[in-house]
């Protein structure tokens, strides 16, 4: 029997899930054999918030962001529809992933991003991939704005999850969570920008439960930064504020679908501190060995602060928990040398090392 969730072998999203997605033939497949990302189990902070909690690790994908589920999709259905150029508004991550997946398809690559507002990781692929790179004087809200206006007027291919391609590829996530569980999580954490991906997962498990693959669909908890939280104060933040940067939305092109994720699922969408979402970031990098960046480290944060609310003490099992780390710690170097203790500068003497580690 075929095992999607076993990596070796893997044939990247579109050839693995074919039969969920509107692909045909004629479809010409860009990929990078992206998904089949491993469901990590997560010990020690399962045992801290009395749940049986994974890590999707979404930062192994070919640009180390979920972003590449929707982009093989969009890419390729792009160029079987004969377009030449793609444009994106991006916090980061879809522009690296519209950038690597352009290069690969051969096509133009257009690119507007808050200008010095972006993680290093993430300006540094854009470029390396060939994309053409627009800073622009605003914020991400204000680019998504531009390039809906370019792409509705002339022959660009909008590639930001209002693309439905997106979408469609990004729904893979929860399948595969499914394929690995043998059924769906009790709840699903993840951090909420533009909310494409909420969107995504959502359809995904509904999916997945209406074909009969899984009994049951998880409860959706959304996590949004404080200073970023337009779906959860219930009006656009014009200047938004975090240090998660990837999240750093204040109009999401999702929000509707977000809430009917949220009000359809029984689950919340709610913000967190930056604090919080450091607290996390740094516990999962110490505690399981997993390196993510901030924006991911919301639904972490989002996890312990709703346990600590006492969100599943009425629960007659332990609950099973993903987590969704949507990108790969090394996309905000600067980030984690901020927040993590500096390292000492020593003589190179072996006296002076020894004392140093205690021996
Ligand atoms: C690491 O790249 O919006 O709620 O332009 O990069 O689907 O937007 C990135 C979003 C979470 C939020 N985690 O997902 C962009 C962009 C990471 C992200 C999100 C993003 P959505």
């Amino acid at each position: 029997m075929h095992q999607p969730a076993v990596r070796a072998g893997w044939r990247g999203v579109i050839e693995e899930y074919r039969r969920f997605l509107p692909v045909s033939e004629q479809t010409p497949v860009v990929t990078m054999l992206e998904g089949g990302t491993p469901l990590i189990e997560a010990p020690r902070l399962s045992e801290r918030v009395g749940a049986k909690v994974w890590l999707k690790f979404e930062g192994l994908n070919p640009t180390c962001s979920f972003k590449d589920r929707g982009m093989t999709m969009a890419i390729s259905k792009a160029v079987e529809e004969g377009s030449k150029a793609v444009i994106c508004a991006s916090t980061g991550n879809t522009s690296a992933s519209a950038a690597a997946y352009s290069a690969r398809a051969g096509i133009k690559c257009v690119v507007l991003i808050p200008e010095g507002a972006i993680a290093l990781g993430k300006l540094s692929q854009a470029m390396i991939h060939g994309a053409q790179v627009l800073q622009i004087k605003g914020n991400f809200d204000d680019a998504l704005e531009l390039v809906k206006e370019i792409s509705g007027k002339y022959p660009i291919t909008l590639v930001n999850s209002l693309n439905p391609y997106r979408i469609e590829g990004q729904k893979s996530g929860a399948f595969e969570i499914v394929d690995a569980l043998g059924e769906a999580p009790d709840y699903q954490f993840m951090p909420v920008g533009n909310a494409g991906n909420i969107t995504a997962y959502w359809k995904g498990y509904k999916e997945y439960n209406e074909k009969g693959k899984a009994k049951t669909r998880p409860k959706m908890m959304g996590f949004q930064a404080e200073g970023s939280a337009p779906i959860v104060l219930g009006h656009p933040v014009k200047d938004p504020k975090t240090l998660a940067t990837a999240i750093k939305i204040g109009n999401p092109a999702s929000w509707k679908q977000a809430e009917a994720a949220r009000d359809e699922s029984g689950g919340v969408i709610d913000m967190v501190s930056d604090d919080e979402i450091v607290v996390a970031y740094k516990m999962l990098a110490k505690m399981e060995g997993v390196f993510c960046e901030p924006a991911s480290a919301a639904g972490v944060a989002g996890l312990k602060k709703y346990i600590e609310k006492g969100y599943f003490a009425n629960q007659s099992s332990v609950p099973k928990v993903v987590c969704i780390l949507t990108g790969h710690g090394l996309k905000d170097p600067d980030r984690a040398i901020k927040v993590a203790i500096q390292p000492k500068v020593v003589e190179a003497k072996i006296d002076l090392i020894k004392k140093e580690i205690g021996l």
